[in-house]
């Protein structure tokens, strides 16, 4: 793949998902081995499922929470924080990760759609704190006289998506639509590339390992590892 006249885009979106993470060893849900294939995602990713057994989501999140513990960004984060670098103010990367790999390599134009796993949020006053250590049904929050207590600060099945309206002005606004490793099966984030196409402004790239189920939408497609494609297309 030729590499791109970024200078041609000033108001860049680039929505990513779990494909971009997994070259840092960070598992994917829907693919072969991918963990909504080894847990029911009704069970640890829905407020129901942390009613009815938090102790079992606690220990879910906690996994997660050892493997990002580990990891490193890869080539992929790396090429979109050297895009934002080159066009300060211009990239906003969206991501559906809960992961911190592209804080990890330096983009800091960044909403986390779906949360953050270094994260807790308490289920009685909402305060939300960074908290990398594993959480339990004690877990207290430490700002609300210690009556609630802490959850993940993750959106589950069922819940808002975080900063939707900034999201959704970014997309109607933009010169450039770019999405990276996202199977395109969960919404609202599976909707944008149409909601981009129908506001008509911006030209549209997937970048994935595979044709995801919304590729026929998107101008112009990559297929192969994110370390590869995504800093051959940004450079
Ligand atoms: C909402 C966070 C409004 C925590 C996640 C019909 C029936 C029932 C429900 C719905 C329905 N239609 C829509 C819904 C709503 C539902 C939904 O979309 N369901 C789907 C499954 C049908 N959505 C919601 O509930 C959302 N909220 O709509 O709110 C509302 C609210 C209240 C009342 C009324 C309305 C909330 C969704 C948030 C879910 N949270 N998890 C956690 O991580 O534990 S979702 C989960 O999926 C992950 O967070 C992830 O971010 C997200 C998307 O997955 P992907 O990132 O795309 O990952 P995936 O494994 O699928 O794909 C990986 C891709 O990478 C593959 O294509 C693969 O080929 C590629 N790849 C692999 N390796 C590489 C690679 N690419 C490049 N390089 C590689 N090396």
């Amino acid at each position: 793949m030729r590499g791109h006249d970024m200078a041609r885009y000033q108001r860049i979106v680039i929505l990513t998902g779990a494909g971009i993470s997994a070259e840092s060893g960070l598992g994917t849900f829907r693919d072969k081995d991918g963990l909504w294939t080894k847990v029911n995602l009704e069970d640890v990713a829905t407020p129901q499922g942390f009613r009815r057994n938090p102790g079992m989501v606690h220990d879910f999140y906690n996994a997660r929470r050892q493997g990002l513990r580990a990891a490193k960004h890869n080539a992929a984060h790396a090429a979109l924080a050297r895009l934002e670098a080159e066009h300060p103010g211009q990239v906003l990367v969206v991501t559906q990760n809960v992961d911190n790999l592209h804080e990890q390599a330096g983009t800091t134009r960044l909403i986390h759609m779906h949360g953050e796993l270094a994260k807790a949020r308490c289920t009685d006053c909402t305060q939300i704190m960074a908290h990398l250590d594993d959480l339990d049904t004690r877990s207290l929050c430490p700002s609300c006289a210690a009556t609630g207590t802490l959850r993940p600060h993750v959106v589950w099945f069922g819940e808002m998506p975080l900063e939707m309206e900034a999201i959704e002005e970014a997309i109607e606004a933009c010169d450039l639509f770019v999405s990276i490793g996202t199977s395109g099966t969960v919404y609202p984030a599976a909707g944008f590339v149409a909601a981009v196409r129908r506001a008509g402004l911006a030209h549209t790239v997937e970048l994935n390992l595979e044709p995801s189920d919304g590729h026929s939408l998107f101008a112009e497609r990559h297929y192969g590892p994110a370390s590869v494609i995504v800093p051959a297309f940004v450079e």
